[in-house]
C-alpha cells in the first residue's frame, strides 16, 4: 500500500509554513532496524533495498520521494562494525551538513526519524545515532520509532492474519514504549517522544508511524549547523 496521500494536506501546511520544498526527512538506526522496510511500506514496496538475514544491506544516502512535497531519505546503519560505522558516520554527518542552495542556511534536513528494533534490548546504536543526529539537529526534530512491533515478544501474540497485536503484546508495546522513552532520556537527555510500535514487515500500524511524523513536523527552518566534537 501506498501511503504518501495519506494526510499529504499536513506536509503541504509545512512546506507552506517553512517555505521549503520538498520538505526532507532522513531515517537512520542501527542495521537490521529495518528503516529500508519501514520506506517499503510507507511507499508501496520495492523501493529501498532490504537486507536478507544478518547482512547490512544499505551503504549508501539516497531519498525516495513521498508524495509531492516530502523526500524519506535511507541511510545505512550503524552498529555492523568500527570500520564501517567510521564510513556510514561520515556519510551521516555529510548529509546533515549539505545545504543545498539558500533554502535552508543550515542544511537542508528538515528532521530525522530513528529506527529502534522492537525485538532487542540494547540500544547503544541507537544513542550512539541520535548523539550523532543532536550534533546538527535541535532536539525536537529527532523523533524515535519502535520496529518489529510482531517479534517484540520473539512472534509470539501477534495476529498475523488480522496484522495486529493481541492484548498481552499491545500491553507489552505500550511499555516497550514508555521504556524505550525512559531509556533513551537517561542516556541522552533532552526531551524524547513516546514512541509509536509498529511492524513494517506486516504493515501494522504504519499510519499511526506517519501520524506520529506529522505531530512532530518542524514549525520554523532549520537553526543548527554542526557542533564541532
Ligand atoms: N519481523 C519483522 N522483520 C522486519 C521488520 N522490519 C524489517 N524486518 C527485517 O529485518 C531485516 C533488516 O531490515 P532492513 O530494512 O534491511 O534494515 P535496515 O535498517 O535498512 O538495515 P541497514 O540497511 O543494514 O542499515 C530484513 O530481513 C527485514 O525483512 C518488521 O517489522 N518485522
Ligand atoms: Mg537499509
Amino acid at each position: 500500500m501506498d501511503y504518501s496521500y495519506y494526510r499529504a494536506e499536513e506536509f503541504d501546511r509545512c512546506t507552506d509554513r517553512l517555505g521549503v520544498t520538498p520538505l526532507d526527512i532522513l531515517f537512520a538506526g542501527a542495521t537490521g532496524a529495518g528503516k529500508s522496510t519501514t520506506l517499503n511500506a510507507l511507499l508501496g514496496g520495492g523501493k529501498a533495498i532490504v537486507g536478507k538475514g544478518t547482512d547490512p544491506e544499505t551503504v549508501e544516502v539516497s531519498y525516495y520521494k513521498f508524495g509531492e512535497n516530502v523526500r524519506f531519505w535511507d541511510t545505512p546503519g550503524l552498529g555492523d562494525s568500527p570500520e564501517k560505522d567510521k564510513r556510514h558516520i561520515e556519510k551521516l554527518d555529510a548529509i546533515l551538513s549539505e545545504r543545498y542552495g539558500q533554502a535552508n542556511k543550515f542544511g537542508f534536513i528538515d528532521m530525522a526519524v530513528v529506527i529502534i528494533d522492537g525485538s532487542v534490548r540494547d540500544m547503544n546504536t541507537a544513542v550512539g545515532v541520535i548523539e550523532l543526529l543532536k550534533k546538527h539537529l535541535d532536539d525536537d526534530r529527532i523523533i524515535i520509532a519502535v520496529n518489529q512491533a510482531d517479534f517484540a515478544m520473539k512472534g509470539l501474540h501477534f495476529d498475523y492474519e488480522k496484522n495486529q497485536p493481541d492484548e498481552t503484546l499491545a500491553e507489552f508495546l505500550n511499555n516497550k514504549a514508555q521504556s524505550v522513552r525512559r531509556r533513551l532520556s537517561e542516556s541522552v537527555g533532552g526531551k524524547i517522544n513516546l514512541p509509536v510500535c509498529y511492524s513494517a514487515e506486516y504493515g501494522y500500524n504504519i499510519t499511526g508511524l506517519i501520524d506520529m511524523i506529522i505531530e512532530n513536523l518542524p514549525e520554523k527552518r532549520r537553526t543548527k549547523s554542526r557542533k564541532r566534537g
